[in-house]
């Protein structure tokens, strides 16, 4: 079986030779492409593209390998070929490496490497393999490559150097990678990743355009946003004894809408370097069609409410959203997303209803009492929810955390309801607020691959 490999390092290809010996293993240098992504996939998949461009119709496969040191915050990581610049210099990264972790106690580290798959059809699959151990505090032995001298694999006392090449491919991260790519190439037929464990198959071309914007526009999490103004506008029947408009009431739950689609791309926008797994940075989606999408989201929400001749009062209010949102982008204080989450329940409070009489002034304290709690609820998730890109575990946490905040909405509806029996106007309000919860379960349910916190 022929194996186009995109790598120019010498080391590699005798190992994956010795690793796959069935195979006919043909070396080809991706010159010229810069190893730009923030994580090992990135950097696998743009090596294999650059040449399954020139071999459509056969397998390619591209490695990206490194080190990830725990006491450095999973440093060399990417950047382990030139960890102490450019060129790549093998005795000066080694140096550098020990340096760093002069005086460190805790020297765990693991070899990590990401296999990118281009197969005959051009489907793209990635897997992956690890090696867990620690870093010595010399180096020693003289085989392999790169940080060998300096790496101890968990269970031995000698450093890969040491080891022969057969024992180092048994346990390393390369050989475990290797092993699911000779079961997917195996006997040359289609690739079938169910005979593999952990095999990601890549979306983001062709196709599967549609879900890179689905998952910009986070769009599992947009039936939490609703809720807000619905129960901004509750407040009025309730509390000043006021109808509500549902022509006005769809309105402010549209620009709402758009107003938060705003600041998610906003979000990707100044995140485009630096967001692990979002499609920007994915090469899904140019950053020149996200700033579009931005602008047209906002000109989206200012068009619904010119449309609906939004009170006065919404205008201060939303022009205060946009810039907590632009703020929370640019400095990740979680306070300022709770701040956002406040003020849309606000724009709720003084849209709803454009008849400002006497009786407006007592909605003021249930409406600062709603605040608060939104603003406490979303602030603490957002503390919460940070680091949880590295922390699968958490990042399920958080996803349910953020669907809580359709429940809080709900039981706030529900309260007012049960406090308010007269008012016939809380019926629409909260059969919106349950389709906003059947619309979330099902879009859970229907697009687990969109799903972000
Ligand atoms: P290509 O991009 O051309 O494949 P490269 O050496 O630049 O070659 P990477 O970007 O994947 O490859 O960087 C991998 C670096 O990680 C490599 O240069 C070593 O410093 C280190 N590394 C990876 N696997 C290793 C191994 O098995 N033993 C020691 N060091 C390794």
């Amino acid at each position: 079986m022929k194996l186009f490999v995109a790598t120019h390092n010498q080391h590699k290809i005798r190992e994956i030779s010795q690793i796959l010996p069935g195979f006919e293993i043909v070396p080809d240098d991706p010159e010229g492409v810069e190893e730009n992504a923030p994580d090992f996939v990135g950097n696998a998949l743009i090596k294999v593209r650059a040449i399954a461009e020139k071999h459509k119709g056969e397998w390619c496969m591209a490695d990206d390998s490194g080190l990830e040191v725990k006491a450095l915050g999973g440093a060399p990581g990417v950047h382990s070929a030139r960890y102490a610049g450019e060129p790549c210099n093998t005795p000066a990264n080694n140096a550098l490496l020990l340096k760093n972790l002069e005086g460190v106690k805790d020297r765990a580290a693991r070899f990590t490497c990401c296999c990118a798959l281009v197969d005959p059809s051009g489907e793209e699959l990635v897997v992956h393999g690890h090696c867990p151990g620690h870093i010595a505090e010399k180096a020693a032995g003289v085989e392999g490559f790169g940080y060998d001298p300096l790496f101890i694999p968990n269970g031995y006392d000698k450093s890969f150097a040491e080891l022969s090449a057969d024992e180092k491919n048994a346990i390393s991260h390369r050989g475990r990678a290797l092993e699911k790519v000779k079961a997917i190439v195996g006997d040359g037929s289609v690739a079938d990743g169910s005979r593999v464990e952990h095999v990601e198959r890549v979306e983001g071309k062709g196709g599967s355009r549609v879900l890179a914007w689905l998952k910009l526009f986070r769009v599992v999490n947009l039936p939490t946003v609703p809720g807000d103004v619905l129960v901004g506008a509750a407040l009025w029947p309730c509390f000043a004894g006021l109808g509500l408009s549902v022509s006005r009431t769809a309105a402010l739950v549209g620009a709402s809408v758009f107003l938060y689609l705003f600041g998610l791309v906003d979000n990707d926008i100044v995140g485009a370097k630096t967001d692990k797994g979002r499609p920007i940075p994915g090469g899904e989606i140019s950053i020149g069609a996200a700033r579009l999408a931005r602008f047209l989201c906002l000109a989206a929400a200012i068009g619904v409410a010119l449309g609906f001749g939004m009170p006065g009062l919404w205008w201060p209010m939303s022009f205060l959203l946009l810039v907590s949102v632009a703020l929370y982008n640019r400095t990740k204080w979680s306070f300022l997303m709770g701040v956002c989450r406040a003020l849309n329940l606000g724009c709720g409070v003084v849209a709803a209803n454009t008849v400002y009489s006497m009786d407006a002034a007592l909605l003021l304290e249930p409406a600062a009492v709603a605040c608060v709690i939104w603003l406490a609820y979303i602030w603490a998730v957002t503390w919460y929810s940070k680091g949880e890109e590295d922390d699968p575990e958490k990042k399920r946490r958080v996803g349910a955390l953020v669907g809580g905040i359709v429940y809080l909405q709900l039981t706030a509806l529900l309260v007012l309801s049960l406090m308010f029996p007269q008012v016939a106007a809380m019926r629409p309000l909260l059969i919106a607020g349950a389709v906003m919860l059947i619309l979330l379960r099902l879009f859970k349910t229907l697009l687990p691959k969109v799903s972000a916190s």
